[in-house]
């Protein structure tokens, strides 16, 4: 029996975001719901169970910042916490706000139609059921859109294979076997460096190499918990002050200082934790090539300094792009597995992979007998969740009609004829670029300011308005110009091999590289001047 329910708000997702979004709406009384495809909550750390999941930010700067009470009561175990800690830290956030009650599990919208002369949206679930709200938050995630590749023979393989996306649940037996991983990107390079030493044999089918550096993890104390503790407002007052959501602060002045100075300052980024040497970098290696050359250099040479065999780590510097261009993967103990004699490094680029087979990988030269198999390929990164959704807007509008060459929003926040229908952590906003819960409860915090903001003024309809968004997008396309990166191959930009429309070549303005400085200073204004660029009815 299919059912028919309606609220005030849907939030779409459980994840990190649609937890926050929840417990603000239901703090304000809203009548609101949470639409989870999933059995249970925790979107990326309920899905992403693979051996060596962990986060790539400090643990203390990713946790949600606005309850003392959870700041006070929660210990991280680690400096970068692993996936199964994770889960149990957002289950115990739901738990804690009694969120759980307010979010329905396996309903997967298939479909939503905007319904002009209600001023509501109708949604059609995947199991039958419908659901009608006046308001859509969508919190569907960056990253929860996984994409595997199309060899032949893939159905052929008699083997468990599987997207780490979908590394099942109970535990996979990985002694004695031989496994073979594709992919090289932060989720392949983290698999490979857990399981080298766990497995009789690893083979890895390179395309191309990504640059990586040291996670540095370590386990965090009661008494350096209890010091984080008493110094969390300064973590989060300096989180909001980086342009990447981080501790680290970028600096200028690549060129005032000697090389040598250089060497010695990238020597000690390199042995500190996390994105350090990332976002405490010089700005200049972003949008100077030949600062971007000289730190690629450098960490070249640190590549072949840990990789005991000269062409398997010449193998493993990237060529086609410069350090920082892509998302920069962390790394334990990924370059010496290259050092172990169960380990090999398979270059797809010198032998591209045929098809499978039913006992493992043909390539262009040889056989690999493998007993499973890994797809670390990725994700239809930052608009993928919204194209899986046939989201019809005014007149019937289609958003992935709207959006095939690219999305265009008001400030990553609304899109111009899909009114009502807000989005935390959407494309074009600062989500996919910086430490994700930084840039996702300003997000959720904007909407919920939006929604009080359309009650208090008896409101029922919102929408972006056609030239405020152009403005954003122009904006959005201005820095990505600015950016080395628009030169590279990754998700940031929207490039996936294995997605119609996001080959090599097509580029698509998919995340907001101004900064979240810029960005939340520019959303706050416009939330204080009564939304300008918003027409509300
Ligand atoms: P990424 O970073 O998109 O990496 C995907 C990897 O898979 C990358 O090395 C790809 O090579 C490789 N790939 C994709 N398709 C193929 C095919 N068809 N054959 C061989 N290799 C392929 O995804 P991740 O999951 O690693 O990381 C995503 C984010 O999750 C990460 O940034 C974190 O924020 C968490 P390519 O480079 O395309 O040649």
């Amino acid at each position: 029996m299919s059912d028919s329910r309606q609220s005030e708000v849907a939030v779409l997702g459980a994840g990190v975001s649609g937890i926050y979004q929840i417990k603000r709406l239901v703090d304000l009384g809203i009548d609101a719901v949470v639409l989870e495809a999933e059995n249970d909550l925790g979107g990326t750390w309920h899905r992403n169970r693979y051996p060596g999941c962990r986060f790539d930010s400090e643990s203390y700067t990713y946790g949600y910042s606005f309850s003392k009470e959870l700041l006070d009561e929660w210990h991280w175990k680690e400096r970068f916490s692993s996936q199964p800690e994770n889960l149990r830290y957002l289950n115990y956030v739901a738990d804690k706000f009694d969120l759980r009650r307010h979010m329905r599990f396996n309903k997967r919208v298939e479909r939503m139609a905007w319904d002009e002369s209600e001023h509501r949206w109708h949604l059609s679930l995947a199991d039958g059921d419908t659901h009608t709200a006046r308001f859509v938050v969508t919190s569907l995630g960056p990253l929860s859109a996984a994409t595997l590749p199309a060899y032949p023979g893939m159905d052929e393989f008699e083997g468990p294979s599987f997207h780490t996306f979908f590394w099942p649940n109970e535990p996979v037996e990985l002694a004695g076997k031989r496994v073979g991983v594709i992919g090289t990107g932060a989720t392949g390079i983290q698999v490979i460096g857990e399981i080298a030493d766990k497995v009789s044999e690893l083979k890895v089918f390179q395309r191309r190499p990504n640059w990586s550096t040291p996670l540095n993890n370590s386990p965090i104390s009661e008494s350096e918990m209890d010091a984080i503790r008493d110094r969390y407002d300064e973590i989060f007052a300096n989180c909001a002050a980086s342009p990447q959501g981080f501790e680290h602060v970028p600096r200028w002045g690549f060129w005032d200082m000697t090389a040598a100075e250089r060497r010695e300052l990238w020597d000690e980024l390199y042995t500190r934790s996390g994105f350090a040497i990332l976002a405490g970098n010089f700005a200049e290696i972003f949008v100077d090539e030949a600062a971007n050359r000289e730190m690629s250099e450098y960490i070249a040479d640190r590549i072949r300094q840990r990789v005991h065999d000269p062409a398997v780590a010449e193998k493993l510097i990237p060529t086609d792009h410069g350090f920082g261009l892509q998302r920069l993967p962390l790394e334990t103990d990924y370059f010496e597995a290259y050092n172990r004699p169960n380990v090999e490094l398979v270059d797809l680029s010198q032998t591209p992979i045929e098809r499978l087979t039913a006992t493992g990988i043909q390539t262009a030269d040889r056989h690999y007998d493998l007993d499973l198999i890994v797809y670390a390929t990725g994700f239809d990164a930052i608009t993928g969740a919204f194209d899986r959704v046939d989201i019809r807007g005014v007149d019937g509008t289609s958003l992935g009609e709207k959006w095939r060459d690219g999305p265009s929003t008001y400030c990553g926040l609304l899109s111009h004829g899909f009114p009502n229908m807000a989005m935390v952590a959407g494309p074009q906003s600062v989500s996919g670029s910086t430490n994700f819960p930084r840039a996702i409860e300003g997000g959720v915090d904007w909407v919920t300011g939006l929604l009080e903001y359309l009650r208090e003024h008896g409101y029922s309809r919102v929408e972006a308005q056609p030239e405020a968004e152009q403005e954003w997008v122009d904006e959005v396309m201005r820095f990505h110009e600015r950016l080395l990166f628009r030169r590279s191959k990754g998700w940031f930009t929207g490039y996936n091999s294995n997605v119609a429309g996001h080959e090599e070549g097509n580029v698509r303005y998919q995340a907001y590289f101004g900064g979240a400085t810029r960005y939340t200073a520019k959303v706050t204004e416009l939330a204080a001047n009564g939304y300008p660029g918003l027409t509300m009815a």
